[in-house]
């Protein structure tokens, strides 16, 4: 079953909202939680509505909108093609919507080097949201001299084989994640507030579930102890995986014990608000109770650009020994290129990368040629 969860402050809006996406839903369960207003005393209401989207409506919906998209874009060439060639040249042409941005073409510093193809797939990396000197870095591995020219040219026959060679070489990758019988793994999940923890956490459970027989279990870590355990105690009992909240270090010792016989305990942690960020020592105290036996799963979004994602991930690793990445949201971002960024500036092993909202379908394991098709498609 796939499940999408819509937040607001308006149930009915929020109904109204998910059929207009969704077309014909069904409800299977909604939330209400008060949340502090701006006026002291007063509590907002605020609902989670879980609903499951009918697939025969989705690819309709793709379709309409890529329809869209291009008669935006015909539109702005229209507009463009008749300020260009009827306007004086000091005169200044329309800005260019953001989310039409990376598919008109774009000016790309650092080329001289290369040349042909491969000055092609340099700019083709920086539009998708490579640094410049990570994508000459990248077009590099699979580049030889042109005589001719003296510059650099792909030795590859596609660009596919040019990038796979290159993310084979620059990245490092888990694979997928596999737990032997009788060798527990415990993976704690962690990252800032809104990010995908507790719906990726899912995502991977029910992986393990229904791909490996594995027997599985969810810790929730909820130090702030407000209550944040909703969401995944209906994920847990949709998916019928068994699920523990643990409100401190020895709750939470006293429950990965008891659960010694499974063969994966995932551990998803609580925040509330951007402030959450500076609390990470608070989640860190109470997960070290686990020693080294933990590993540490870090998610960051597609959404962030290089820079922040870059902080988050400095910050985070500051704290805890990371051991491998999580990407969330591609399909919110037109620039995949950061989860190449993180990877080369990291040197962290990527794992999986979460395409949507819908829990368990959503995720999809990250190999070179997966990176590839999502910097060369779209
Ligand atoms: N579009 C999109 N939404 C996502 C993705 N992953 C998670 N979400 C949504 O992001 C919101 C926050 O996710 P959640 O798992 O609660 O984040 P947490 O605070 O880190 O636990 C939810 O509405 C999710 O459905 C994704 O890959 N794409
Ligand atoms: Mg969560």
């Amino acid at each position: 079953m796939s499940v999408k969860v819509y937040e607001g402050e308006d149930l009915n809006a929020l109904i109204e909202r998910a059929k207009e996406e969704l077309g014909e839903i069904e409800i299977l369960y909604y939330e209400v939680e008060k949340v502090p207003g701006r006026i002291p005393f007063f509590r907002k209401k605020k609902y989670r509505l879980f609903v499951t989207e009918k697939e025969e409506e989705k690819g309709e919906r793709e379709v309409e909108k890529l329809e869209e998209e291009l008669r935006e874009l015909k539109e702005l060439l229209l507009t463009l093609k008749e300020n260009v060639t009827k306007l004086p040249p000091q005169h200044s042409v329309p800005s260019v919507p953001e989310h039409l941005e990376d598919k008109l073409p774009c000016q790309i510093p650092h080329l001289e080097e290369f040349t042909g193809d491969a000055a092609e797939l340099v700019s083709l990396l920086v539009k998708k949201g490579v640094e410049p000197d990570v994508a000459t870095e990248l077009v590099k591995v699979s580049c030889g001299l042109d005589i001719e020219t003296e510059k650099l040219d792909l030795s590859t026959n596609t660009f596919k084989e040019a990038l796979i060679n290159a993310f084979q070489e620059k990245l490092s990758f888990t694979g997928e994640i596999k737990v032997e019988k009788g060798k527990q793994r415990v993976l704690a999940f962690i990252g800032p507030t809104g990010v995908g923890k507790t719906t990726n956490l899912f995502k991977l459970a029910s992986k393990f579930v229904i791909e490996q027989e594995l027997r599985v279990g969810v810790i929730s870590t909820d130090t702030f102890k407000v209550g944040g355990t909703q969401q995944a105690r209906i994920y847990a009992s949709i998916l019928n995986v068994p699920f523990y909240v643990a409100t401190d270090q020895r709750k939470l010792k006293e429950i990965v014990d008891n659960l010694a016989d499974l063969d994966v305990i995932l551990i998803d942690t609580v925040g509330r608000s951007h402030y959450d960020y500076f609390r990470i020592g608070e989640i860190k105290a109470t997960l070290s109770i686990l020693g080294t036996s933990i590993e540490y799963v870090l998610l960051v979004s597609c959404n962030y650009d290089t820079k922040e994602a870059m902080e988050i991930v400095n910050r985070y690793r500051s704290f805890f020994p990371v051991d491998f990445l999580l990407f969330t949201k591609i399909d919110e971002s037109s620039r995949p290129g950061v989860m190449v960024n993180v990877g080369v500036k990291s040197g962290l092993p990527l794992s999986y990368v979460s395409t949507g909202q819908r829990v368990p379908e959503d995720i999809k394991l990250l190999t070179p040629a997966v990176i590839s098709d999502f910097i060369l498609g779209g």
